[in-house]
Protein backbone atom coordinates (compact mmCIF):
# COMPACT_ATOMS: atom_id res chain seq x y z
CA UNK A 1 0.00 0.00 0.00
CA UNK A 2 1.25 3.13 -0.67
CA UNK A 3 0.10 7.09 0.43
CA UNK A 4 0.64 10.84 -1.40
CA UNK A 5 3.10 12.04 1.06
CA UNK A 6 2.20 15.44 -0.97
CA UNK A 7 0.12 16.41 2.72
CA UNK A 8 -1.25 19.34 0.83
CA UNK A 9 -4.31 20.09 3.20
CA UNK A 10 -0.78 20.45 6.05
CA UNK A 11 1.74 21.30 3.49
CA UNK A 12 -0.41 24.13 1.82
CA UNK A 13 -2.40 26.00 4.75
CA UNK A 14 -3.12 29.42 5.41
CA UNK A 15 0.08 31.14 7.62
CA UNK A 16 -2.96 32.24 10.27
CA UNK A 17 -4.31 28.46 10.39
CA UNK A 18 -0.49 27.38 10.88
CA UNK A 19 0.19 29.27 13.60
CA UNK A 20 -2.94 27.88 15.41
CA UNK A 21 -2.25 25.09 14.92
CA UNK A 22 1.40 25.53 16.33
CA UNK A 23 -0.05 27.24 19.56
CA UNK A 24 -2.09 24.70 20.32
CA UNK A 25 0.46 21.79 20.02
CA UNK A 26 3.02 24.25 21.68
CA UNK A 27 0.83 24.74 24.55
CA UNK A 28 0.31 20.94 25.08
CA UNK A 29 4.45 20.44 24.09
CA UNK A 30 5.33 22.54 27.10
CA UNK A 31 3.14 21.09 29.43
CA UNK A 32 4.57 17.39 28.83
CA UNK A 33 8.09 18.78 28.93
CA UNK A 34 7.63 20.60 31.99
CA UNK A 35 6.00 17.50 33.89
CA UNK A 36 8.10 14.73 32.39
CA UNK A 37 11.66 16.24 32.26
CA UNK A 38 13.30 17.38 35.43
CA UNK A 39 16.47 18.74 33.59
CA UNK A 40 14.19 21.38 31.56
CA UNK A 41 11.15 21.80 34.96
CA UNK A 42 13.98 23.48 36.87
CA UNK A 43 15.46 25.61 34.02
CA UNK A 44 11.72 26.60 33.68
CA UNK A 45 11.56 27.10 37.63
CA UNK A 46 15.02 29.19 37.26
CA UNK A 47 13.80 31.32 34.52
CA UNK A 48 10.25 31.82 36.64
CA UNK A 49 8.26 30.26 34.12
CA UNK A 50 5.49 28.29 34.50
CA UNK A 51 3.06 26.13 31.78
CA UNK A 52 0.54 27.99 31.71
CA UNK A 53 2.48 31.56 31.02
CA UNK A 54 2.63 29.97 27.15
CA UNK A 55 -0.21 30.83 25.83
CA UNK A 56 0.71 32.04 22.22
CA UNK A 57 3.16 31.30 20.27
CA UNK A 58 5.46 34.87 21.21
CA UNK A 59 5.38 33.34 24.70
CA UNK A 60 7.79 30.22 23.97
CA UNK A 61 10.62 34.01 23.83
CA UNK A 62 10.23 32.67 27.56
CA UNK A 63 11.24 29.53 27.32
CA UNK A 64 15.06 28.74 28.20
CA UNK A 65 17.15 27.17 25.54
CA UNK A 66 18.31 24.18 25.16
CA UNK A 67 22.19 23.29 23.47
CA UNK A 68 24.03 20.44 23.26
CA UNK A 69 25.80 20.87 26.02
CA UNK A 70 22.85 20.34 28.14
CA UNK A 71 22.61 17.50 26.13
CA UNK A 72 25.63 16.51 26.83
CA UNK A 73 25.04 17.00 30.35
CA UNK A 74 22.01 14.83 30.92
CA UNK A 75 23.19 12.05 28.70
CA UNK A 76 22.11 9.48 28.01
CA UNK A 77 18.29 9.45 29.24
CA UNK A 78 17.98 12.75 31.04
CA UNK A 79 15.65 14.31 28.61
CA UNK A 80 13.35 11.00 28.44
CA UNK A 81 9.71 12.32 28.38
CA UNK A 82 7.94 9.11 28.76
CA UNK A 83 8.75 5.07 29.86
CA UNK A 84 11.99 4.12 28.50
CA UNK A 85 9.33 1.05 27.17
CA UNK A 86 7.70 3.38 25.18
CA UNK A 87 10.74 3.86 23.50
CA UNK A 88 11.86 1.59 20.29
CA UNK A 89 14.88 3.01 18.83
CA UNK A 90 17.85 5.46 19.68
CA UNK A 91 20.36 6.94 17.21
CA UNK A 92 22.88 9.30 17.80
CA UNK A 93 25.00 12.22 16.22
CA UNK A 94 27.99 12.07 13.92
CA UNK A 95 29.88 13.98 15.83
CA UNK A 96 33.28 12.97 16.88
CA UNK A 97 34.77 14.94 19.86
CA UNK A 98 33.03 14.88 23.07
CA UNK A 99 29.87 12.68 24.45
CA UNK A 100 27.73 11.40 21.46
CA UNK A 101 23.79 12.99 21.58
CA UNK A 102 21.81 10.20 21.94
CA UNK A 103 17.89 10.66 20.34
CA UNK A 104 15.24 7.97 21.53
CA UNK A 105 11.72 7.98 19.53
CA UNK A 106 8.51 6.09 20.04
CA UNK A 107 7.10 4.49 17.33
CA UNK A 108 5.01 7.80 16.88
CA UNK A 109 8.16 9.67 16.81
CA UNK A 110 8.96 7.49 14.62
CA UNK A 111 6.14 7.46 12.40
CA UNK A 112 6.29 11.18 12.21
CA UNK A 113 9.80 11.19 11.17
CA UNK A 114 9.55 8.68 7.82
CA UNK A 115 6.53 10.88 7.48
CA UNK A 116 8.75 13.75 6.99
CA UNK A 117 11.10 12.21 4.66
CA UNK A 118 7.89 10.65 2.60
CA UNK A 119 6.66 14.28 1.46
CA UNK A 120 11.05 15.30 1.21
CA UNK A 121 11.11 12.52 -1.56
CA UNK A 122 7.23 13.15 -3.16
CA UNK A 123 8.64 16.99 -3.46
CA UNK A 124 11.53 15.48 -5.17
CA UNK A 125 9.02 14.11 -7.54
CA UNK A 126 9.28 10.46 -6.08
CA UNK A 127 6.08 8.25 -6.18
CA UNK A 128 5.53 4.25 -5.82
CA UNK A 129 6.72 3.96 -9.49
CA UNK A 130 10.43 5.09 -7.79
CA UNK A 131 14.05 3.29 -7.63
CA UNK A 132 15.27 5.27 -4.55
CA UNK A 133 18.52 4.43 -3.66
CA UNK A 134 20.23 5.67 -0.38
CA UNK A 135 23.27 5.57 -0.03
CA UNK A 136 23.45 7.59 3.37
CA UNK A 137 25.34 5.61 6.38
CA UNK A 138 22.71 3.11 7.96
CA UNK A 139 23.48 2.79 11.99
CA UNK A 140 23.47 5.11 14.65
CA UNK A 141 23.31 8.43 12.20
CA UNK A 142 19.85 9.36 11.24
CA UNK A 143 20.66 9.44 7.17
CA UNK A 144 20.23 5.97 6.15
CA UNK A 145 17.13 5.37 8.68
CA UNK A 146 15.25 8.57 7.65
CA UNK A 147 15.05 8.17 4.03
CA UNK A 148 14.79 4.46 3.94
CA UNK A 149 11.48 4.62 6.41
CA UNK A 150 10.11 7.95 4.07
CA UNK A 151 10.74 6.11 0.85
CA UNK A 152 8.86 3.12 1.96
CA UNK A 153 6.13 5.50 3.33
CA UNK A 154 6.01 6.56 -0.70
CA UNK A 155 5.87 2.56 -1.32
CA UNK A 156 9.19 3.10 -4.14
CA UNK A 157 11.20 0.35 -4.30
CA UNK A 158 14.33 1.04 -1.79
CA UNK A 159 17.86 0.18 -2.02
CA UNK A 160 18.90 0.07 1.46
CA UNK A 161 22.55 0.52 0.34
CA UNK A 162 24.52 2.64 2.68
CA UNK A 163 27.40 4.51 2.25
CA UNK A 164 30.93 3.25 0.53
CA UNK A 165 31.58 0.56 -1.53
CA UNK A 166 31.04 3.14 -4.74
CA UNK A 167 31.72 0.17 -7.32
CA UNK A 168 28.74 -1.68 -6.01
CA UNK A 169 26.62 1.41 -5.77
CA UNK A 170 27.13 2.52 -9.39
CA UNK A 171 26.47 -1.32 -10.36
CA UNK A 172 22.97 -1.59 -8.46
CA UNK A 173 22.24 2.08 -10.08
CA UNK A 174 22.82 0.63 -13.30
CA UNK A 175 21.30 -2.58 -12.90
CA UNK A 176 18.19 -2.03 -10.83
CA UNK A 177 17.90 1.62 -12.61
CA UNK A 178 17.97 3.75 -9.94
CA UNK A 179 15.68 6.83 -10.16
CA UNK A 180 16.24 8.82 -7.03
CA UNK A 181 19.52 8.75 -4.97
CA UNK A 182 19.72 9.77 -1.73
CA UNK A 183 23.46 10.69 0.28
CA UNK A 184 25.88 13.43 0.54
CA UNK A 185 26.21 15.89 -1.75
CA UNK A 186 30.34 15.51 -1.33
CA UNK A 187 29.36 11.38 -1.49
CA UNK A 188 27.13 12.30 -4.67
CA UNK A 189 30.18 14.60 -6.27
CA UNK A 190 32.15 11.44 -5.58
CA UNK A 191 29.97 8.83 -7.64
CA UNK A 192 29.03 11.36 -10.37
CA UNK A 193 33.33 11.27 -10.67
CA UNK A 194 33.45 7.51 -10.45
CA UNK A 195 30.98 7.03 -13.12
CA UNK A 196 32.80 8.99 -15.32
CA UNK A 197 35.65 7.35 -15.13
CA UNK A 198 34.20 4.06 -15.86
CA UNK A 199 33.35 5.06 -18.83
CA UNK A 200 29.48 6.81 -18.56
CA UNK A 201 27.91 9.74 -19.71
CA UNK A 202 25.05 11.32 -17.78
CA UNK A 203 22.92 10.19 -19.68
CA UNK A 204 23.62 6.68 -19.28
CA UNK A 205 21.88 6.39 -15.52
CA UNK A 206 18.21 6.26 -15.20
CA UNK A 207 18.14 8.69 -12.74
CA UNK A 208 16.22 11.89 -12.37
CA UNK A 209 16.74 13.33 -9.02
CA UNK A 210 18.89 13.26 -5.92
CA UNK A 211 18.08 14.37 -2.40
CA UNK A 212 21.34 15.56 -0.60
CA UNK A 213 22.22 16.62 3.00
CA UNK A 214 24.00 16.50 5.89
CA UNK A 215 26.51 19.11 5.10
CA UNK A 216 26.50 22.65 3.92
CA UNK A 217 26.89 22.41 -0.05
CA UNK A 218 26.69 25.52 -2.14
CA UNK A 219 24.56 26.47 -5.18
CA UNK A 220 27.77 25.96 -7.28
CA UNK A 221 28.13 21.80 -6.01
CA UNK A 222 24.82 21.77 -6.92
CA UNK A 223 25.34 22.47 -10.50
CA UNK A 224 28.21 20.63 -10.52
CA UNK A 225 26.19 17.14 -9.28
CA UNK A 226 23.02 17.73 -11.52
CA UNK A 227 25.69 17.90 -14.13
CA UNK A 228 27.86 15.06 -13.64
CA UNK A 229 24.80 12.43 -12.80
CA UNK A 230 22.15 14.72 -15.09
CA UNK A 231 19.36 14.87 -12.50
CA UNK A 232 18.00 17.57 -10.24
CA UNK A 233 19.26 17.91 -7.09
CA UNK A 234 17.13 18.57 -3.94
CA UNK A 235 18.32 20.20 -0.60
CA UNK A 236 17.52 18.28 2.23
CA UNK A 237 18.03 19.02 6.36
CA UNK A 238 17.89 18.11 9.63
CA UNK A 239 19.53 16.84 12.69
CA UNK A 240 19.69 14.32 15.14
CA UNK A 241 18.05 16.21 18.11
CA UNK A 242 15.06 16.68 15.83
CA UNK A 243 14.75 13.40 15.02
CA UNK A 244 16.75 13.37 11.68
CA UNK A 245 16.87 14.12 8.26
CA UNK A 246 13.39 15.67 6.78
CA UNK A 247 13.00 18.72 9.19
CA UNK A 248 12.97 20.93 5.94
CA UNK A 249 13.62 19.86 1.94
CA UNK A 250 13.72 21.67 -1.13
CA UNK A 251 10.31 21.74 -3.57
CA UNK A 252 10.66 22.02 -7.18
CA UNK A 253 11.36 25.63 -6.92
CA UNK A 254 14.89 25.16 -5.38
CA UNK A 255 14.93 27.97 -3.64
CA UNK A 256 15.16 27.09 -0.18
CA UNK A 257 13.87 24.09 2.06
CA UNK A 258 10.18 24.47 3.59
CA UNK A 259 10.35 23.46 7.18
CA UNK A 260 7.74 21.01 8.02
CA UNK A 261 5.70 23.41 10.54
CA UNK A 262 3.08 21.33 11.62
CA UNK A 263 6.10 19.08 13.59
CA UNK A 264 8.68 21.81 14.19
CA UNK A 265 9.01 25.82 15.32
CA UNK A 266 11.69 27.74 14.38
CA UNK A 267 12.89 30.65 15.09
CA UNK A 268 16.10 32.23 14.34
CA UNK A 269 17.84 34.45 17.00
CA UNK A 270 20.76 36.46 17.49
CA UNK A 271 23.81 34.13 18.47
CA UNK A 272 25.21 36.32 20.56
CA UNK A 273 22.33 37.77 22.51
CA UNK A 274 19.50 35.21 21.91
CA UNK A 275 16.90 37.53 20.96
CA UNK A 276 14.54 36.61 18.65
CA UNK A 277 15.51 38.33 14.76
CA UNK A 278 12.55 39.36 12.22
CA UNK A 279 12.11 37.29 9.44
CA UNK A 280 14.99 37.85 6.59
CA UNK A 281 18.07 38.60 8.96
CA UNK A 282 20.54 35.87 9.26
CA UNK A 283 20.71 34.13 12.85
CA UNK A 284 20.53 31.14 14.40
CA UNK A 285 18.04 28.60 13.41
CA UNK A 286 16.53 27.32 16.64
CA UNK A 287 13.67 24.66 16.75
CA UNK A 288 11.07 23.80 18.83
CA UNK A 289 9.66 19.82 18.49
CA UNK A 290 6.05 20.01 18.66
CA UNK A 291 4.98 17.00 18.44
CA UNK A 292 7.40 14.54 19.84
CA UNK A 293 6.88 12.48 22.60
CA UNK A 294 9.83 10.75 23.83
CA UNK A 295 12.83 13.20 22.83
CA UNK A 296 10.67 16.56 22.49
CA UNK A 297 13.49 19.20 22.71
CA UNK A 298 11.87 22.76 23.55
CA UNK A 299 14.52 25.96 21.48
CA UNK A 300 17.25 23.92 21.04
CA UNK A 301 20.06 25.99 19.07
CA UNK A 302 21.45 24.18 16.31
CA UNK A 303 24.30 26.76 15.81
CA UNK A 304 23.77 26.28 12.40
CA UNK A 305 23.51 30.34 10.60
CA UNK A 306 20.53 30.72 7.90
CA UNK A 307 17.81 33.00 7.17
CA UNK A 308 14.19 32.23 7.20
CA UNK A 309 11.75 33.51 4.22
CA UNK A 310 7.98 33.16 4.02
CA UNK A 311 7.95 34.67 0.70
CA UNK A 312 5.37 32.89 -1.58
CA UNK A 313 6.74 29.65 -3.41
CA UNK A 314 5.69 28.74 -6.78
CA UNK A 315 4.66 25.23 -5.46
CA UNK A 316 1.71 26.16 -3.30
CA UNK A 317 3.62 25.03 -0.41
CA UNK A 318 2.94 27.36 2.42
CA UNK A 319 6.06 26.22 5.15
CA UNK A 320 7.94 29.03 6.10
CA UNK A 321 11.64 28.27 3.99
CA UNK A 322 14.90 28.28 5.17
CA UNK A 323 17.94 29.18 3.24
CA UNK A 324 20.86 26.87 3.04
CA UNK A 325 22.66 27.24 6.01
CA UNK A 326 25.91 28.95 5.96
CA UNK A 327 27.18 26.02 7.91
CA UNK A 328 27.31 25.98 12.05
CA UNK A 329 28.45 28.64 13.77
CA UNK A 330 31.47 26.76 15.10
CA UNK A 331 32.49 26.29 11.49
CA UNK A 332 33.53 29.86 11.05
CA UNK A 333 37.20 30.15 10.78
CA UNK A 334 38.51 34.02 12.29
CA UNK A 335 41.60 34.32 10.04
CA UNK A 336 43.73 37.49 10.51
CA UNK A 337 40.40 39.03 11.78
CA UNK A 338 37.52 37.74 9.38
CA UNK A 339 35.40 35.65 9.33
CA UNK A 340 35.90 32.75 6.65
CA UNK A 341 32.86 30.22 5.75
CA UNK A 342 34.43 26.60 3.93
CA UNK A 343 31.56 27.03 1.49
CA UNK A 344 32.66 30.68 0.92
CA UNK A 345 36.05 29.15 -0.59
CA UNK A 346 34.24 26.25 -2.13
CA UNK A 347 32.04 28.82 -4.52
CA UNK A 348 35.23 30.22 -5.59
CA UNK A 349 36.71 27.05 -6.56
CA UNK A 350 33.54 25.94 -8.47
CA UNK A 351 33.26 28.71 -10.35
CA UNK A 352 36.95 28.72 -11.10
CA UNK A 353 36.49 25.63 -13.01
CA UNK A 354 37.38 22.84 -10.06
CA UNK A 355 35.93 20.11 -8.92
CA UNK A 356 34.83 20.57 -5.15
CA UNK A 357 37.92 18.35 -3.85
CA UNK A 358 39.82 20.53 -1.73
CA UNK A 359 41.19 20.95 2.02
CA UNK A 360 41.72 23.85 3.81
CA UNK A 361 44.50 24.32 6.17
CA UNK A 362 44.67 26.92 9.15
CA UNK A 363 47.17 27.80 11.33
CA UNK A 364 49.17 30.40 13.21
CA UNK A 365 52.60 31.27 12.56
CA UNK A 366 55.03 33.73 13.99
CA UNK A 367 51.57 35.01 15.37
CA UNK A 368 49.93 35.59 11.87
CA UNK A 369 47.14 33.36 10.80
CA UNK A 370 47.82 31.13 7.61
CA UNK A 371 45.50 29.69 5.35
CA UNK A 372 46.42 27.20 2.77
CA UNK A 373 43.75 25.87 0.41
CA UNK A 374 44.65 22.65 -1.18
CA UNK A 375 42.76 21.97 -4.43
CA UNK A 376 42.94 18.99 -7.04
CA UNK A 377 43.37 19.98 -10.63
CA UNK A 378 41.73 16.71 -12.77
CA UNK A 379 43.70 15.24 -14.81
CA UNK A 380 42.94 17.15 -18.23
CA UNK A 381 44.26 20.50 -15.70
CA UNK A 382 47.28 18.13 -14.50
CA UNK A 383 48.64 17.96 -18.00
CA UNK A 384 49.20 21.82 -18.46
CA UNK A 385 52.76 22.93 -17.97
CA UNK A 386 54.34 23.76 -14.35
CA UNK A 387 54.34 28.01 -15.85
CA UNK A 388 50.52 27.43 -16.26
CA UNK A 389 50.31 26.09 -12.81
CA UNK A 390 51.82 28.72 -11.07
CA UNK A 391 49.20 31.26 -13.53
CA UNK A 392 46.85 29.26 -12.24
CA UNK A 393 47.38 29.24 -8.38
CA UNK A 394 47.52 32.80 -8.75
CA UNK A 395 44.63 33.66 -10.24
CA UNK A 396 42.86 31.26 -7.57
CA UNK A 397 44.79 33.18 -5.10
CA UNK A 398 43.44 36.65 -6.26
CA UNK A 399 40.10 35.33 -6.74
CA UNK A 400 39.65 34.10 -3.14
CA UNK A 401 41.13 37.73 -1.90
CA UNK A 402 38.38 39.43 -3.97
CA UNK A 403 35.84 36.87 -1.94
CA UNK A 404 37.38 37.02 1.67
CA UNK A 405 39.53 40.24 1.39
CA UNK A 406 42.66 37.89 2.40
CA UNK A 407 45.42 35.97 0.54
CA UNK A 408 45.10 32.22 0.59
CA UNK A 409 48.49 30.27 0.01
CA UNK A 410 46.96 27.88 -3.06
CA UNK A 411 48.50 24.97 -3.87
CA UNK A 412 47.06 23.25 -6.46
CA UNK A 413 48.00 18.83 -6.30
CA UNK A 414 47.61 16.07 -8.21
CA UNK A 415 44.38 14.01 -8.97
CA UNK A 416 43.55 11.83 -6.71
CA UNK A 417 45.75 13.71 -3.66
CA UNK A 418 43.11 14.20 -2.06
CA UNK A 419 40.48 12.20 -0.16
CA UNK A 420 36.78 11.19 -1.15
CA UNK A 421 34.01 11.22 1.21
CA UNK A 422 31.56 8.81 1.80
CA UNK A 423 29.89 10.45 4.07
CA UNK A 424 30.14 13.76 5.68
CA UNK A 425 33.27 15.40 4.30
CA UNK A 426 36.26 16.72 6.53
CA UNK A 427 37.44 19.79 4.87
CA UNK A 428 39.00 22.07 7.66
CA UNK A 429 42.04 21.34 9.38
CA UNK A 430 42.37 24.45 12.09
CA UNK A 431 45.92 23.76 13.54
CA UNK A 432 45.62 26.49 15.57
CA UNK A 433 43.27 24.38 17.80
CA UNK A 434 46.39 22.33 18.67
CA UNK A 435 48.07 25.41 19.91
CA UNK A 436 45.74 26.69 22.29
O1 LIG B 1 23.03 15.15 9.31
C1 LIG B 1 20.72 14.51 9.51
C2 LIG B 1 20.60 14.45 8.03
C3 LIG B 1 20.82 13.26 7.37
C4 LIG B 1 20.20 15.56 7.30
C5 LIG B 1 20.66 13.17 6.01
C6 LIG B 1 20.04 15.50 5.93
C7 LIG B 1 20.27 14.31 5.29
P1 LIG B 1 23.42 15.21 12.28
O2 LIG B 1 24.47 14.20 12.00
O3 LIG B 1 22.91 15.31 13.67
O4 LIG B 1 22.15 14.91 11.41
O5 LIG B 1 23.96 16.61 11.80
C8 LIG B 1 23.15 17.72 11.78
O6 LIG B 1 24.30 18.67 9.87
O7 LIG B 1 22.95 20.81 12.36
C9 LIG B 1 23.78 20.95 10.07
O8 LIG B 1 24.90 21.59 10.62
C10 LIG B 1 24.24 19.88 9.12
N1 LIG B 1 23.27 19.73 8.03
C11 LIG B 1 22.29 18.81 7.90
N2 LIG B 1 21.64 18.98 6.72
C12 LIG B 1 22.20 20.05 6.11
C13 LIG B 1 21.98 20.74 4.89
C14 LIG B 1 22.10 14.89 10.03
N3 LIG B 1 21.06 20.37 4.02
C15 LIG B 1 23.89 18.92 11.22
N4 LIG B 1 22.76 21.80 4.62
C16 LIG B 1 23.04 20.16 11.13
C17 LIG B 1 23.72 22.22 5.48
C18 LIG B 1 23.24 20.53 6.96
N5 LIG B 1 23.98 21.60 6.63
Amino acid sequence: MSHNYYQKELETMPAEQIRALQEEKLRKQVKHVYEHVPYYRDLMDKKGVKPEDIKCLDDIRKLPFISKADLRETYPYGMLAVPLSECVRIQSTSGTTGKRVIAYYTQHDIDLWEECCARAIVAAGGTKEDVVQVCYGYGLFTGGPGLNGGSHKVGSLTLPMSSGNTDRQIQFMMDLKSTIICCTPSYAAYIGESLKEKGYKPEDNSLKAGIFGAEPWTEEMRRDIEKSLGIKAYDIYGLTETSGPGVAFECEEQGGMHINEDHFYAEIIDPETGEVLPEGCEGELVFTSLDKEAFPLLRYRTRDLCVLSREKCSCGRTFVRMAKPKGRSDDMMIIRGVNVFPSQIETVLLNEGYAPNYRIEVDRVNNTDTLDVYVELSPEQFSDTVGDITEKERKLAAAIHTMLGIHPAIHLVAPKSIARSEGKAVRVVDRRKLHD
